[in-house]
């Protein structure tokens, strides 16, 4: 379902997050594409507890010049399962290698559900679109609690979930494993749903022509980017073998930048609440046809070139902001 919005203004997005090292790539591209209006950041627990995730946020959006966007903190634990963190790939602080800065603001009195059911009941119908590279506890709690922003969301496009790998656990991934529950409603609901899974992140990887490009940038941003992508390359090597690093997060805000950036399948998927081996799955059908009324799709084939290239012209354009200055 393309986003192409009819008049060519930006697209109106709240990045819902818990920062994490590609969550902080997925917010300075969302805040250096000129396509993205980034109207809210809010957090919520994942990563790490929902206080470090926070803080990371206000700390990336320092280093980054994000300014004049509010940002709020959201559910300190999941709907029902108790709270599984992943310092093994993040880090203790959960944004583990660079030195983090004192944040240069605070953060909106709201909590995140309100601000995102305030930030959609504020905007146009079908104009905002929530972007989720987190667990869905904050996203499951605010159509819970104001059923009208479902209608009025343009689409949730979701980093989480895999159609043929999982990470968590063999078939289920972290973002959907952590918080099962919420991701059932989010997936149940009648907003279109576009799974940015890791059968299309595990495609992103920050291989050493990326990072040097990156780093040839030569800015504050830039080099923490490459800091954080080498915590990143040290953890993923460790703790599940790979070579180079999927930056998974950015690649939802692609998606919404330019839907040709990849490829997507329109299939039913459902989560397993249930299964004693496959709790959190994500389960897509692929039997043909999909049926008239199925709202969700799932992401295919990347285009790498051009996702790297969003990227780093994001970070080019956002240059050296002042606040950056302050990095301890
Ligand atoms: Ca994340």
């Amino acid at each position: 379902m393309p986003l192409v919005t009819a008049d060519n203004s930006p697209r109106k997005i709240i990045l819902d997050c818990d920062p994490g090292h590609d969550d902080a790539v997925a917010m300075l591209l969302a805040h250096g594409n000129p396509d993205i209006d980034l109207l809210a950041v809010t957090t919520v627990v994942g990563n790490q507890t929902l206080e470090k995730v926070t803080r990371n946020a206000l700390s990336v959006a320092t280093i980054a010049g994000i300014t004049g966007v509010p940002f709020a903190a959201g559910c300190a634990r999941p709907l029902v399962r108790t709270i599984e963190t992943a310092p093994d790939i993040h880090g203790e602080s959960g944004l583990d290698g660079p030195a983090l800065p004192e944040p240069a603001f605070g953060l909106d009195e709201r909590h995140a559900v309100d601000l995102i059911i305030d930030t959609i009941m504020a905007h146009e119908p079908g104009t905002v679109t929530l972007v989720p590279t987190a667990g869905l506890t904050n996203i499951a709690l605010a159509a819970r609690k104001e059923p009208r922003i479902v209608e009025r969301v343009r689409e949730v496009v979701l980093m989480g979930g895999g159609y043929h790998v999982g990470n968590w656990s063999a078939v289920a991934e972290f973002n959907i494993k952590i918080d099962p529950e919420a991701a059932h409603i989010v997936f149940n609901e009648s907003w279109p749903v576009v799974m940015v899974g890791l059968d299309l992140t595990h495609q992103a990887l920050a291989t050493p022509d990326v990072v040097e490009r990156i780093a040839a940038i030569g800015t504050k941003p830039a080099q923490f980017v490459v800091e954080l992508m080498d915590f990143f390359a040290a953890t993923y090597k460790d703790a599940q073998g790979f070579d180079f690093p999927p930056v998974h997060d950015p690649c939802a805000v692609a998606y919404v930048i330019d839907p040709t950036v990849m490829t997507t399948q329109r299939v039913p998927v459902d989560i397993e609440l249930n299964g004693t081996l496959t709790l959190g799955m994500t389960v897509a059908d692929f039997r043909a046809p999909a049926p008239e009324d199925c709202t969700t799709s799932v992401a295919v084939d990347l285009d790498r070139e051009k996702f790297w290239n969003l990227v780093i012209d994001a970070i080019q354009a956002i240059g050296e902001p002042e606040q950056a200055g302050a990095a301890a």
